[in-house]
């Protein structure tokens, strides 16, 4: 195709772009908080929400005049978002770094039908995020014909109250401050979760009556969590000297450094197996020669090795506990609970309620501890330092045990002028990602765990929990949002249906100027879901070959690298060597270390790799 001289301006102007400011209001004088929406806006500001992500609408123009010419467009400042689930994923990817929450606007009840999906997978994730929409005007006899008619709701917040922890339409601006300070306490105590503000357009609209008093926020905040009863962490520590071999499921846990040596400290202080989860944030150094299994979502033959030895499993708010034991051990649920000493701590019980199962299956547990998981260790090496104790530190039942990292390794299998595996492509991005300091905000499906070397908590950021594909674009950029100005580089690494569903969430990122590498595993296809396509057809005794068809993303073949440069990411041609791709990686890296952003098409052969280069076995999801 000829390049026409518009589209290369349009390549200059997006490779260079370097802006320093963005998004800067003009003129604003001295402004003065005179309408309801700025009540809304200024106490936002005052509780330090540094960004709110938009895809604009007038049902919140109010709030939205209050952001650019009341707050002058900082803290929060606007970032733009070319559909509402980006918006929301973006928050997501960003709360799950920074355990801070990021807000959203959406526009009435249109905006948060688009952004439904994302919000439920901000749940599922436990991401705090406040969340403003809007509708009305509630009085009707403000309602500008049509338009304001369809886009009013009575209770729109109903469509996701079932996964948001809260919401509110507050109904003056007294009560729009009230509002802003508890949304803000109930999102960021544990279990963290989304939380949702309705602004009423006529509320926005109105000019104040009176004078407007905002309380300091402090006064506000939230309580931290509660400590585990010392008869507890006593029961716990008794466990402990009774076990032959005690086993630490690292579930959902903080992202802060002095959480991850205390974890490292309290594991080798008891001297316990440790086993992480490939769906949530790092938690523990998956290196460690106590991290015996690499990590995984089930239960790989190393970490079955694992629960079937250990005599007491210590968990620290593990996903799915009772799915873990009974995968792992042939456990029935509550019929035939695991017969060994469980100690589970988590607050999680406070957010079941009766519409979602994201509470997994109801495990059987001994010693049931109500406290965040790093509240609980902190008690238990607080008790451990008092009485100078270190339990056994190298276990008998623990000398036979290969650490995943000593097995064989497979290297890279890939032969001359044969495909790319995805085996062959982690290996690839293993070796580029080891002595950086690199932030994984996602993972494909079928990723191995063998290739996942994570050495601190903001190593990976865990995958989307509520198995919503298209999240993986928004996630990533919203984690380097996060990450922008610090050392790390941020990588998502996601499959072309995750890609493709999400992918104008990219241009946000270079609107934005976050410094992120993208790179996809280019199977051509939604092949979790052949997988599936295959065991129904095996079930049925029908043909197993026809698995691809209303899967494969092929015929034609979408042009990724096109879909990145459009949006103002560099990017060359598709990788389908390990020499290629590796190549690629640096040049990213170099490119991501100046402030840009780069894409990488890595084609790979239809298959996993999570149990060997050749294992064509499974769907994951
Ligand atoms: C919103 C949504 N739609 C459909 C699915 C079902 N689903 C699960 S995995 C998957 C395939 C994703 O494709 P890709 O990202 O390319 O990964 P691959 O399966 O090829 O490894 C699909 C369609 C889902 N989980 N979420
Ligand atoms: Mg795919």
């Amino acid at each position: 195709m000829k390049t026409t001289h518009a589209r290369k301006a349009i390549e200059t102007n997006n490779r260079h772009s370097k802006k320093a400011q963005i998004d800067r209001p003009q003129n604003l004088g001295k402004p003065q908080m005179k309408w309801g929406s700025d009540v809304v806006a200024e106490v936002t500001r005052r509780l330090n929400l540094k960004y709110i992500a938009l895809v604009p609408g007038a049902s919140y123009r109010g709030f939205h005049d209050s952001i650019v010419n009341y707050l002058g467009n900082r803290n929060p400042q606007m970032v733009i978002c070319l559909h509402e689930e980006h918006a929301v994923s973006i928050a997501d990817g960003y709360g799950k770094v920074s355990e801070e929450p990021m807000a959203v606007a959406l526009h009435s009840n249109v905006g948060l039908m688009h952004a439904s999906m994302p919000i439920f997978n901000a749940w599922c994730d436990r991401t705090p995020m406040v969340i403003f929409g809007a509708t009305g005007p509630v009085d009707a006899h403000r309602r500008r014909p049509w338009i304001d008619w369809i886009h009013t709701s009575k209770d729109q917040a109903s469509m996701i109250r079932n996964y948001t922890k809260w919401d509110d339409q507050p109904a003056s601006p007294q009560a729009a401050v009230e509002s802003v300070l508890r949304a803000n306490q109930i999102t960021r105590s544990r279990p963290y979760g989304p939380v949702y503000i309705c602004l009423d357009a006529g509320l926005q609209e109105s000019s104040l009556a009176e004078e407007i008093s905002i309380p300091d926020p402090a006064r506000f905040s939230p309580a931290p969590p509660p400590a585990a009863p010392h008869a507890s962490v006593l029961s716990a520590l008794r466990a402990i000297d009774k076990a032959k071999f005690p086993l630490i499921l690292m579930g959902r846990v903080s992202r802060k450094q002095a959480d991850w040596d205390r974890r490292v400290r309290f594991a080798e202080g008891i001297g316990a197996a440790v086993l992480t989860s490939s769906n949530d944030p790092a938690a523990f150094p998956t290196t460690h020669p106590l991290h015996f299994a690499a990590p995984c979502l089930r239960p790989s033959k190393d970490a079955t090795v694992l629960l079937e030895k250990a005599d007491l499993v210590i968990s620290l708010d593990w996903l799915d506990l009772a799915g873990v034991l009974r995968l792992g051990l042939g456990a029935a649920q509550t019929q035939k609970p695991a017969d060994k000493t469980i100690i589970h701590c988590s607050v999680d019980s406070i957010r079941t309620n009766g519409w979602s199962m994201d509470h997994q299956a109801l495990p059987a547990v001994d010693i049931p501890i109500f406290t965040d998981p790093d509240q609980f260790v902190e008690q238990m090496l607080d008790e451990l330092d008092q009485k100078k104790l270190t339990r056994v530190k190298n276990r008998l039942e623990m000398k036979g045990l290969m650490h995943w990292n000593n097995a064989p390794v497979r290297k890279a299998a890939q032969g001359q002028g044969q495909p790319m595996t995805l085996w062959d492509m982690a290996m690839t991005v293993r070796q580029f990602a080891r002595g950086r300091p690199v932030t994984f905000a996602r993972l494909p499906l079928g990723w191995p765990g063998e290739a996942c070397e994570f050495d601190g908590p903001l190593s990976f950021m865990g995958n989307d929990g509520g198995g919503a594909v298209g999240t993986g674009p928004g996630h990533t950029i919203g984690a380097a949002l996060a990450l922008k100005n610090t050392d790390r580089l941020t990588i998502g690494v996601i499959g072309d249906g995750d890609y493709l569903m999400g992918v104008n969430a990219l241009w946000t990122a270079a609107h934005f100027n976050i410094p992120v590498l993208i790179v996809v595993a280019d199977n051509r296809s939604y092949f979790n879901d052949e997988m599936h396509q295959e065991r129904v057809a095996q079930m049925r005794s029908r043909p197993a070959q026809n698995r691809w068809i209303g899967q494969r993303i092929d015929d034609p073949r979408v042009d990724l690298v096109a879909m990145a440069r459009a949006q103002g990411f560099q990017s060359e041609d598709p990788v389908s060597t390990t020499e290629a791709l590796a190549k690629a990686l640096k040049k990213g890296a170099e490119i991501v270390a100046n402030g840009g952003r780069y894409f990488i098409d890595s084609v790979v052969e239809p298959g996993y790799a999570d149990t060997g280069p050749d294992q064509r076995a499974g769907g994951k999801n």
